[in-house]
């Protein structure tokens, strides 16, 4: 399979296989996905990052979500990222029956992407996979992960909006924010409103919050939530859709020049083949005198 030319027409136009496709051309490095990158044309379509732990009903949000977007004529794609489980399809079957309703609708689309090769991250090739459906004609392009350490932080850089869903189930406010996720979360979701405690955990958050108010007078919202009866979304739909987002941010400059960064290096490396060079090496290091610097300084040259 090779990529074809007219791929980005055919994005325009919705084509949804041809997305489909892609992204899969991109998750393989097929033979040419590289040249499809060079000619995607991002748009401005606001990207959401919903993070938050296993359960907390991240999908169920995603699902009455996308449904307010719809009602709104909005066009969405959604991404699902799980690097906690990448051999176990129940994460992905939950976002399946999740979604389901959306799964056919022709202005939704959704994809769940395998984590195979990257290590507590969000996905090797997200942020190619991202840029691709920021060209695919969406308003809105979502992703939902599982907050698993880096991840929260990696999600933050990567999205416009970044949700942070916490449940009154999950142990206490304090406890909960350890990880840092105060520093990343632009809105705070507590979702399973319904439950026991909820009341408890929204006054002990807010009064966590109290402080970082003091020192930054832009408040950070907290909506509350069921998402499984629909409670609370057009509230926080509408808190989505008046974001003033920051694109300069700190995280995010550092989590593209990351990428640049390799980008650069694959590129400057890759007529460098280690099995070669080990070859060579084991016969010159034989020799008396042998200069590592040397041996290393004939591979930069054959490289530039
Ligand atoms: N009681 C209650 N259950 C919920 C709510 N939101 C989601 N759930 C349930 O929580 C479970 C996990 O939801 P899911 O959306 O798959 O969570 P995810 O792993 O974060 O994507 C499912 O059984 C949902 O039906 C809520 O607001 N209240
Ligand atoms: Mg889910």
């Amino acid at each position: 399979m090779n990529v074809k030319k007219n791929y980005i027409n055919q994005f325009n136009s919705g084509d949804f296989k041809t997305l489909a496709r892609s992204i899969s051309l991109i998750e393989n490095e097929v033979d040419g996905y590289e040249k499809l990158l060079l000619s995607l044309n991002p748009s401005s379509a606001k990207i959401i990052g919903i993070t938050g732990a296993p359960g907390a009903g991240k999908s169920s949000l995603v699902d009455a979500l996308i449904g307010e977007m719809i009602n709104d004529k909005k066009r969405v794609g959604v991404l699902c990222v799980d690097p906690t489980s990448p051999f176990n399809k129940g994460a992905l079957l939950g976002d399946r029956i999740r979604m389901s309703e959306w799964y056919n609708h022709p202005d939704v689309f959704i994809r769940s992407l395998s984590t195979k090769g990257s290590l507590g991250g969000l996905h090797p090739k997200i942020i190619e996979i991202t840029d691709l459906m920021k060209s695919a004609n969406f308003d809105y392009v979502i992703i939902e992960t599982v907050g698993v350490g880096q991840s929260e932080v990696d999600i933050a850089a990567l999205a416009d909006i970044t949700i942070v869903m916490l449940v009154p189930e999950g142990g206490d406010v304090i406890q909960t924010m350890k990880s840092g996720l105060m520093e990343v979360a632009d809105i705070f979701v507590i979702n399973k409103n319904d439950r026991p405690g909820a009341e408890n955990f929204y006054n002990a958050l807010q009064q966590m919050l109290g402080p970082v108010y003091h020192k930054n007078p832009k408040q950070i919202p907290i909506v509350k939530t069921i998402a499984t009866s629909k409670e609370g979304i057009p509230e926080f739909y509408k808190k989505i859709k008046t974001w003033d987002h920051d694109i300069g941010s700190y995280h995010k400059i550092n989590l593209v020049a990351e990428k640049v960064w390799s980008l650069i290096q694959k590129q400057k490396m890759k007529d460098i083949d280690k099995e070669k060079m080990k070859q060579e090496l084991s016969k010159e290091i034989l020799n008396a005198g042998f200069n590592l610097y040397l041996f290393a300084k004939k591979y930069i040259k054959r490289s530039n």
